[in-house]
């Protein structure tokens, strides 16, 4: 038996804990050898993600290795659109796919608001992971942002600009909003599901916040972000809206606990700008490129400028899928050594 350790729910709900806690986004992946073999194993991603019993053991697997104070369910935001009728593929060092995309009014006929039950996966990975964690850490669960959602629908794979996506708001902006409206509807009721399966906080990536402006991302995505926010109540909400520092004012008043900073955020402007939220991140994943001794001082400058309060631990970004292990560990080692000597001079 472990003792339970709730730093990350604990600094969410406003309570004073011994340090600051910290998990990496994308921590269960291919820095570990010993996802590596799994995925080779299972054969493909999807089967992984499908799969409740090998989802739970990658989710677990950093908890083991690299000490964090979180599990974030292994799946990925694609399984919403997939759910609603779209359905995507994984391609080998490409990422997803889809073979159909959204252009017209047409291709909406296709679709229909997702049901938790449909993604009942998911749900077994979660309640099955919760068993098998006993409390050690909280369990995360998450989807994309409406926004980051349509944006792979509509353009059909990853892209540097989601010019054909961004298009659309601009030719067919009521077009976009039903289709936002769907997605928002479906991730609706999957985060609910999430939660009712045992998810002890839940985040919600908006990965490509950053190509819209101001105007169209108030429009586009930070509305249907607090739609999700005010219907999906009960547990600890954590917005990582990457690259969309112009935003974060607006964010200050989301219905949300938590919002994650990338690299690119300046501390404590974002701290200015936000003072009623806990702030995530925001380390730059490639500072895990240097050397120990230079990712230790990157760290603790890091800390110093969240400060002690209100701060949870985490890179920027996702973590890189060459990332040394040893390197990751020295990051959450340092947030963790750190942080408690700072609490304990208080
Ligand atoms: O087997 C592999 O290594 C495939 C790589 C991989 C992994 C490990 C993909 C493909 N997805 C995932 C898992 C994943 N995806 C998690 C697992 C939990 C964890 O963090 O440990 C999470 C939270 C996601 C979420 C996700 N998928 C996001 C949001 C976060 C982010 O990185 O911005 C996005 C944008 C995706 C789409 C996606 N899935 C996979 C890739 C390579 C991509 C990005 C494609 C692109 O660049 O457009």
């Amino acid at each position: 038996m472990y003792p339970a350790n709730t730093v990350v729910t604990d600094v969410l709900l406003g309570k004073r804990t011994s340090r600051t806690p910290v998990w990496l986004m994308r921590q269960a992946g291919r820095v570990l050898s010993e996802y590596r073999k799994v995925r080779e194993d299972a054969g493909s991603f999807k089967k992984m993600v499908t799969t409740p019993e090998l989802a739970c053991e990658v989710t677990i697997q950093p908890v083991d290795i690299l000490g964090v104070d979180a599990a974030i369910i292994f799946s990925d935001i694609l399984v919403v659109p997939e759910a609603m009728g779209l359905r995507y593929e994984m391609e080998e060092n490409r990422g997803p796919v889809f073979p159909r995309r959204i252009d017209s009014a047409n291709d909406l006929r296709d679709l229909h608001i997702a049901q938790a039950e449909e993604l009942s996966y998911v749900m077994d990975a979660i309640a099955l992971t919760k068993r098998e964690l006993n409390g050690r850490v909280p369990l995360i669960g998450f989807a994309g942002a409406p926004w980051t959602i349509f944006a792979y629908m509509v353009e059909g794979s990853g892209s540097k600009t989601f010019s054909r996506a961004r298009r659309m708001l601009y030719r067919e902006p009521e077009l976009a909003h039903h289709l936002l409206d769907m997605i928002t509807a479906s991730t609706v009721n999957y985060l609910k599901g999430q939660v009712k399966a045992g998810a002890d906080l839940i985040q919600i990536f908006d990965s490509w916040a950053g190509v819209l402006g101001p105007d169209q991302y108030d429009e586009f995505s930070l509305k249907y972000i607090r739609r999700i926010c005010d219907e999906v109540t009960g547990v600890p909400r954590i917005v990582f809206p990457k690259g969309a520092f112009f935003a974060r004012r607006g964010l200050n008043d989301v219905n949300c606990e938590a919002v994650g900073l990338d690299w690119n955020m300046d501390i404590r402007e974002s701290r200015q700008l936000m003072p009623d939220k806990v702030l995530q991140g925001n380390l730059d994943p490639c500072a895990l490129y240097a050397t120990r001794d230079d990712i230790r001082k990157a760290t603790i400058k890091m800390l110093e400028a969240f400060g002690p309060d209100k701060h949870i631990a985490n890179l920027g970004h996702g973590l890189y899928p060459d990332t040394e292990v040893d390197s990751v560990r020295c990051f959450v080692d340092t947030v963790k050594e750190y942080s408690e000597k700072v609490r304990g001079r208080k």
